[in-house]
């Protein structure tokens, strides 16, 4: 097997014609609000690629970047990334393109602010579920395990021949095989092109630059949100729901890192983890992660059900293979005025949330 298939050929073809229109032209690589190594790496592929072609890039997210892994990632390659936060409107000439790579547009708060200046959306290359929520002029979603496969299929068909010698090449190569064994929980949920694509990389990725890039140590505040998420747990049925109460926008990637945490006990096969995070503008959501190791539970399903939709119409959240997350944007109920009403405010997302997802699996409520 390998990526020569006319499937992978089409879609190199396809995505390189559209670009060919493009030449001189900026764009936008949208990544999700918490870029993962995934996302990033995909977006600097992007870059790479375009690049021989005159096609100037910003990689930018709406979020931040708080897991120790992802900074050390972005730091150690010096991937430049541009923040910019949801308070902060767009420029509105500067781009002739948006591209989205590891998400469709509903993981990002940039979506809003691009369509208002009426930038037009190019690509859409993804692994997750397809959504509709934008209308590209190309599309590549595969259910691989991780969109950084789909990137390399397009280096390995020709996109851009890698050179051992090229530093650039070689750290681009590290980012996107980093992307890939996060994605796939270190080959575990790797589907074949993923086990191509991390072969075709292998002969050029920094191996001591990716061995610092994986021995990162927790923060104190990561450390703090398991220990909450493991005295606030209930398991049911191997289900097991945890919420962690008020985070900072900088904290939020601990929710992730305490549902892999939990998935971790003898008895769980899932773990759900939520809590309130606040963004610098004083708006909070219920941000949430979900992980699992039970084949036959779909978290995008799973997630959509337990959950519903907003009176937008659009879904909490959804997810691909063995993760998820969803955000609840708080709204009206957003900000801290009082202590005595935030508590109650948590008490009731917390008994709800844990209402929803125990509700759905046919466990008892508990309390
Ligand atoms: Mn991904």
């Amino acid at each position: 097997m390998d990526f020569d298939g006319e499937d992978d050929q089409n879609k190199l073809k396809q995505f390189l014609q559209m670009l060919e229109s493009r030449k001189g032209e900026r764009h936008a690589v949208v990544m999700q609000d918490f870029p993962d190594p995934d996302a990033i790496s995909c977006a600097w592929a992007y870059r790479q690629i375009v690049a021989a072609m005159g096609i100037e890039t910003d990689l930018i997210y709406g979020g931040r970047i708080s897991h120790q892994e992802n900074l050390a990632l972005v730091n150690l390659l010096k991937i430049g990334l541009t923040a910019i936060p949801s308070d902060q409107p767009l420029d509105k000439n500067r781009y002739q393109g948006s591209v989205f790579v590891d998400n469709q547009g509903t993981t990002t708060n940039l979506v809003d602010r691009l369509e208002k200046n009426g930038v037009p959306v190019l690509a859409i290359i993804d692994h997750h579920a397809q959504q509709d929520r934008l209308q590209p002029l190309f599309v590549d979603i595969r259910p691989v395990g991780a969109c950084a496969s789909i990137m390399t299929s397009y280096l390995a068909l020709g996109a851009m021949n890698l050179a051992a010698s090229n530093l650039k090449h070689k750290h681009l190569a590290t980012a996107l095989l980093h992307g890939i064994l996060s994605e796939t929980n270190s080959m575990i949920q790797a589907q074949p092109m993923d086990f191509l694509a991390a072969a075709h990389l292998q002969p050029f990725f920094d191996n001591d630059m990716l061995v610092d890039i994986l021995h990162q140590q927790r923060s104190h505040r990561g450390m703090e949100v398991i220990r909450m998420a493991l005295e606030t747990r209930e398991i049911r049925e191997g289900f097991c729901i945890s919420g962690v109460g008020y985070l900072r926008a900088s904290d939020r990637d601990s929710i992730p890192q305490a549902a892999d945490f939990l998935l971790t006990e003898e008895t769980v096969h899932t773990a759900i983890v939520f809590g309130i995070v606040t963004h610098a503008t004083g708006e909070e959501v219920i941000s949430g992660s979900l992980r699992t190791t039970k084949s036959a539970l779909n978290p995008d399903e799973f997630i959509k059900e337990g959950l519903g939709r907003a009176a937008t119409g659009a879904f909490y959240g959804g997810g691909k293979a063995s993760a998820g997350g969803f955000e609840i944007p708080l709204g009206f109920l957003s900000g801290s005025e009082d202590e005595e009403l935030s508590k109650m405010k948590w008490e009731t997302f917390n008994a709800k949330i844990r209402k929803k997802f125990f509700g759905s699996i046919g466990a008892e409520i508990p309390r």
